[in-house]
């Protein structure tokens, strides 16, 4: 399903186990100012909740914030979690942050996370090319896609 501005809804959700709070507040607050209706389900959510709420909130695109270093593990278990149910097979999931320990570039790790299903890594946590992904995903989802991490 399209994100139409000012219309799509945007699941939040910090991973299992990261317990930051003000990489969400962030995010929610400038998804919101494009227009997005925002569910944040907060720090610490584990698979089986992000899972349930895939289905309650009927989201649009689904974003997962990793700051604590644990972000390529956790981020890993979420996707794998979340594309073995064929009724999500087709939502577009993001991940960014802050996803390793030592702040460099980690090719393999954005291989690795997009290979299990995430639609765009944001490793460095970069806002420009995350409100690029959300314009393509605006105009056409299979465009984003398709769109290199
Ligand atoms: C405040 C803070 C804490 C507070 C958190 C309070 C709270 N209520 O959130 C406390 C003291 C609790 C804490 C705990 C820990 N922290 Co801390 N913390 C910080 C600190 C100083 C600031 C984080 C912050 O709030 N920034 C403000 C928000 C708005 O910015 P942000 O988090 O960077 O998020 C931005 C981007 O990353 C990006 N972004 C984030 N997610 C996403 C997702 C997408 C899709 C996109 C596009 C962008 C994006 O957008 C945000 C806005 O620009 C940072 C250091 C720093 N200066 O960044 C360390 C830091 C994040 N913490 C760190 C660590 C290691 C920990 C602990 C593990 C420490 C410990 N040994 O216990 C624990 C975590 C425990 C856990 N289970 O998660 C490390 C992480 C290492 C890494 N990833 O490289 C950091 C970087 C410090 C460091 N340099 O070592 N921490």
């Amino acid at each position: 399903m399209a994100l139409s501005q000012g219309t799509g809804t945007v699941l939040l959700a910090g991973t299992v186990s990261d317990s930051h709070t003000w990489n969400l507040v962030f995010l929610e607050l400038f998804l919101q100012e494009q227009g997005r209706r925002v569910v944040n389900l907060g720090p610490c959510v584990p698979e089986e909740l992000l899972v349930r709420h895939c289905r309650t909130d009927a989201p649009d695109l689904v974003v997962i914030s990793s700051v604590n270093g644990h972000g390529w593990t956790d981020g890993l278990a979420a996707i794998t979690r979340l594309r073995a149910e064929p009724d999500l097979a087709g939502l577009p999931v993001v991940i960014g942050g802050k996803l390793g320990l030592d702040g460099r570039d980690d090719a393999d790790g954005v291989a690795r996370l997009r290979d299990a299903g995430f639609d765009a890594v944001f490793d460095d946590g970069d806002l420009v090319a995350f409100e690029r992904f959300l314009t393509a995903l605006t105009v056409a989802p299979s465009a984003a896609a398709g769109r290199p991490a």
